[in-house]
Parts: structure tokens; sequence; C-alpha cells
């Protein structure tokens, strides 16, 4: 979708800091972490939202999460502990509709709201 922004990030139009990518996945660095390690994880294939991807391509889901498992072992948080969460829709603070699995860590994080 040309309009999307993640999908614009995964075409290589709009420049971010990839830290993974695999044939159906793509991992960046958010622009604005909220922990000290923040990695944004998409599909390749646009989806609006995780459970829309679930039913689309619901094997990328399992990519999306060994992903981030790489990406976590790689930034040195997987001993410590962090957290996977996708913000599904407008009242969860879901601002980009492509699926995108948020990784952080680095830091303790408090209970979830
Ligand atoms: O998360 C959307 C996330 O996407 C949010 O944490 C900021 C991040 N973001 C927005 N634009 C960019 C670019 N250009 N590069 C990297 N990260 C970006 P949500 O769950 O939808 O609130």
């Amino acid at each position: 979708m040309s309009d999307c922004l993640f999908c614009r990030i995964v075409a290589g139009e709009i420049p971010a800091t990839i830290v993974h990518e695999t044939e159906t996945t793509m991992a960046f660095r958010d622009i604005a972490p909220q922990a000290p390690t923040h990695v944004v994880l998409v599909p390749k294939l646009h989806s609006p939202d995780a459970v829309a991807l679930a039913t689309a391509a619901p094997g990328v889901l399992d990519d999306l999460f060994l992903a981030a498992g790489e990406v976590a072992a790689a930034e040195g948080v997987d001993e410590g502990g962090y957290r996977l969460l996708f913000n599904t829709g407008a009242d969860a603070g879901q601002t980009v509709f492509h699926a995108h699995l948020h990784l952080l860590g680095g830091r303790e994080l408090g209970a979830l709201a």
C-alpha cells in the first residue's frame, strides 16, 4: 500500500534503522523508543493489525515471533526479559495500521495498564 508508512519502510522508500530481516519480516528501531531496546517487527505483507494478519497469513505471525527472539538475543535482552506487544485498534494506542510487534527491553518494564 503506497500510503502505508511501514509498507514504505519495507520498500526502502523511507529510511529506518533495520536490525533484522527475513523473507517475510523486517525489524527496525522505533523512532520514539520507550525503552533502551525498542524494535518494531513488521510483516512485509500489509495487514492492518495482528488479528487481520492471523486471518490472512497465520504463518507470518510465527515468523514475527521467531524474528523477535533473534532480535532479543542480538540486543542482549533475552536473559533479563523483554516485552512483546501488538497494539490493536485506536483505543489500544495503535497509530500505524500495518500490523507490528513491539519488542521492548533493557529496563524493568512496569505492569500493563
Ligand atoms: O506504534 C507505532 C510505532 O511506530 C510508534 O512506537 C512509533 C513508531 N514509528 C512511527 N514512525 C516511524 C518511523 N518512521 N520509523 C520507526 N518507527 C516509527 P503503535 O503501536 O501503532 O502506536
